[in-house]
């Protein structure tokens, strides 16, 4: 019975964080412009972690790290070949061009950090 009980609070825990770290967000968006934008790292979260961008302009992002845990001080956006390291409470910018319109992903390491970018094909 204790067993049964132990294994119903573990199912319930996994699925928590399941719930927590992929389906919880209610993504806050925003659109990238001229200037950097600015993306807080905290508590298990880009923000914004949903970035509109142009693809063929220079993009922007300007990185600030409030979360002291070693998990936080990467972001890497996959496809783009692009990644930095983010010192703890010192902006860091990230400037690169997305070429290709399309939707890529960025992460910590350990892919706990998520965001996206998405690149809609630029206007002539
Ligand atoms: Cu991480």
């Amino acid at each position: 019975m204790t067993t049964l009980l132990v294994n119903i609070l573990g199912l319930a825990a996994a699925a928590f964080i399941v719930w927590w770290f992929w389906l919880s967000k209610n993504l806050p968006e925003a659109k990238a412009g001229a200037g950097a934008l600015d993306i807080i790292v905290d508590g298990g979260v880009y923000q914004p972690s949903v970035i509109r961008a142009a693809a063929g302009k220079p993009l922007r992002l300007r990185f600030l790290r409030k979360d002291k845990s070693p998990c936080a001080e990467k972001v890497i956006f996959s496809g783009l070949d692009v990644s930095a390291e983010l010192p703890v409470g010192q902006p860091r910018e990230v400037e690169f061009t997305p070429k290709s319109p399309g939707e890529y992903e960025f992460t910590c390491q350990m892919a706990m950090y998520r965001g996206k970018l998405i690149v809609e094909p630029g206007r002539e």
